[in-house]
């Protein structure tokens, strides 16, 4: 299988996130992609490439245009302000809830606009990191689109949480979503979404939620206990002409081994298969593991070699989108565990 990476990854490295109501330094780290790298170096079955040069442009596909240009600047407007020593973090929001919606002319006032936590900070060379990653998926949908049976996109910073206007949940583009979107604009008429990160993937859902040509299927941890909290529910089931095109399958905390994942999956795959998919991109999270410091399932290795065989079965062009996954001495190999699965069964 071919992998598309890049070092530019290292350009994204924030220093604390808040946990607890203490700074904690972040768990979306760059040694998380170096792990994996480096299980995909052991395992000699794949074949690891720099991503091609694509613009800004296709961010604009999912993403609005003054979001676009805020990610752009919004590092230079901070150093501005506050200098070089403390990475670029909102600490107010616009509530849905009794604040105007109006983008305001300071950087602080933007910061919060364009977030709804305070996990997506931005550094001086973010930016590069945020665009080199999209152009990771960008580069593996090309591949599915010349007859590549699958491949897989290291992207980091991941992308899932980010909706149009958003950033947030270490996510500041959405790389699996403009990947998406490439491959309906390189004739596949159908495309779904299998996202399984621990996490809904909430930026991907908005960003999808009124279309029926993209499917959104997520399996995550119950929203009612867990980030993101306020959406992904099961009752979301898209909107207008998307209505019946999003599935949630939330699961609960603690108690979700294999023999509660399982039949969420064997859900998901008979969705996609009703659908009638001409491709697949996986939101590849690898946090639902059992060891994860921030996650609450319980999959083990073993788990990740049946769900790389299952999605294998659909027989599907399918590109793997990097999200998250923070236990980093095994992220590798679980990661290398589910695309070995796939591979076995192609
Ligand atoms: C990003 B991805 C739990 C704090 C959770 C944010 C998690 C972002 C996850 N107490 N903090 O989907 O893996
Ligand atoms: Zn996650």
């Amino acid at each position: 299988m071919k992998v598309i990476y890049t070092d530019k990854q290292r350009l994204h490295r924030v220093k604390y996130e808040f946990l607890s109501g203490e700074p904690t330094p972040c768990f979306e780290k760059p040694e998380r992609a170096d792990m994996v790298l480096n299980a995909i170096h052991q395992h000699g079955g794949f074949t690891v490439s720099e991503p091609a040069v694509f613009g800004i442009e296709p961010m604009h596909w999912v993403h609005t245009p003054d979001y676009v240009a805020f990610l752009q600047s919004a590092w230079s407007e901070w150093e501005a302000r506050y200098g070089d020593e403390h990475d670029a973090s909102p600490y107010c929001f616009v509530s849905p809830r009794h604040l105007r919606h109006r983008i305001p002319k300071d950087i602080e006032g933007k910061l919060g606009y364009y977030s709804f936590d305070m996990t997506a900070a931005i550094t001086k060379t973010s930016f590069e990191a945020i665009h080199a990653a999209m152009e990771c998926a960008l580069t593996g949908a090309d591949l599915l689109v010349n007859g590549e049976k699958a491949a897989f996109a290291l992207c980091r910073p991941p992308g899932h949480h980010a909706a149009p206007d958003l950033m947030g949940g270490y996510c500041y583009i959405n790389n699996a979503a403009i990947a998406a979107e490439s491959l309906r604009r390189q004739g596949k008429d159908k495309v779904a979404i299998l996202d399984i990160d621990y996490h809904h993937g909430n930026g991907t859902q908005s960003i999808f939620y009124e279309r029926d040509d993209v499917l959104f299927v997520s399996i995550h941890g119950d929203p009612d206990y867990d980030y993101p909290h306020y959406i992904g529910f099961d009752d979301e089931i898209g909107e207008g002409k998307g209505e019946g095109f999003n599935l949630n399958l939330p699961l609960p905390q603690g108690k979700t081994d294999w023999s509660l994942y399982g039949p969420a999956l064997a859900t998901a795959l008979e969705k996609i298969r009703a659908f009638g998919a001409d491709a697949l991109v996986i939101s590849l999270g690898m946090d639902t593991y059992e060891h994860d410091p921030i996650s609450f399932f319980k999959l083990n290795r073993t788990d990740y070699a049946e769900i790389g065989r299952q999605l294998g079965t659909l027989d599907l062009p399918t590109l793997f989108v990097f999200e998250g996954g923070y236990a980093v001495d095994d992220l590798g190999y679980n990661t290398v565990a589910v695309l070995d699965g796939f591979m076995r069964v192609q």
